[in-house]
């Protein structure tokens, strides 16, 4: 008897033990987009946490270029992530961005990126890049350095997860390419969360 109580014990605390290293929670949701020409491809991210910080992460992401269009079109990332620019065409491109969230300071230049080659670039500053190349106009993309892990990016019908999150209150943002940010506070649970917003032209 005292065996199988023993063991029950160890069974329980084990259980416990598991469920404090679960991730935390996550939030579905669903972008409405008013006015706008689709809700996909809107960021969707949690604002700076007070007393929160996270490191730079030593992931890469890349962003690719092919038949002169970026690839992906929008790329959320974390401050301080290295974003790997690929050519996988057979010219070269240009590629500069004119500016960090409006700031003309933190403009910058790759060069030229030719074919079959990369170059990389370390985003520290918060905001939006637009990034573009002067061989050829058409191009645009952007890049989205958030202040947290915390984000996602809208399919083509505006939903969007985000997973593990830690339980908490927070301030939810969108950024979008034609639309006006959003802000919405959001309680989150270890559980899942569904939110819905709306984005206006
Ligand atoms: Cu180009």
């Amino acid at each position: 008897m005292k065996t199988i109580r023993r063991a029950t014990v160890v069974i329980l605390f084990g259980a416990l033990f598991v469920a404090s290293l679960a991730q935390g929670g996550e939030v579905k949701g669903k972008v409405s987009a008013a006015g706008l020409k689709s809700a996909e491809n809107i960021a969707v991210y949690i604002d700076a946490i007070p007393g929160k910080k996270f490191d730079h992460p030593v992931q890469h992401v890349s962003v690719d270029q092919r038949n002169l269009i970026f690839i992906p079109h929008t790329r959320v990332i974390l401050r301080g992530t290295t974003v790997d620019f690929l050519n996988s065409d057979h010219v070269a491109h240009n590629v500069y961005w004119p500016s960090i969230n409006g700031d003309k300071k933190l403009r910058h230049s790759l060069t030229i990126v030719s074919p079959g080659h990369e170059k990389l670039f370390q985003f520290d500053d918060l905001g939006t890049a637009q990034i573009l190349c002067n061989l050829h106009p058409e191009m645009v993309g952007y890049i989205v350095v958030v202040p947290t892990p915390y984000f996602a990016l809208t399919g083509n019908d505006g939903t969007f997860t985000i997973k593990n999150v830690p339980p908490g209150t927070y301030t939810l943002k969108t950024w979008s390419e034609d639309g006006k940010p959003t802000t919405q506070t959001v309680t989150l649970t270890d559980a899942t969360t569904s939110v819905q917003l709306t984005v206006k032209k």
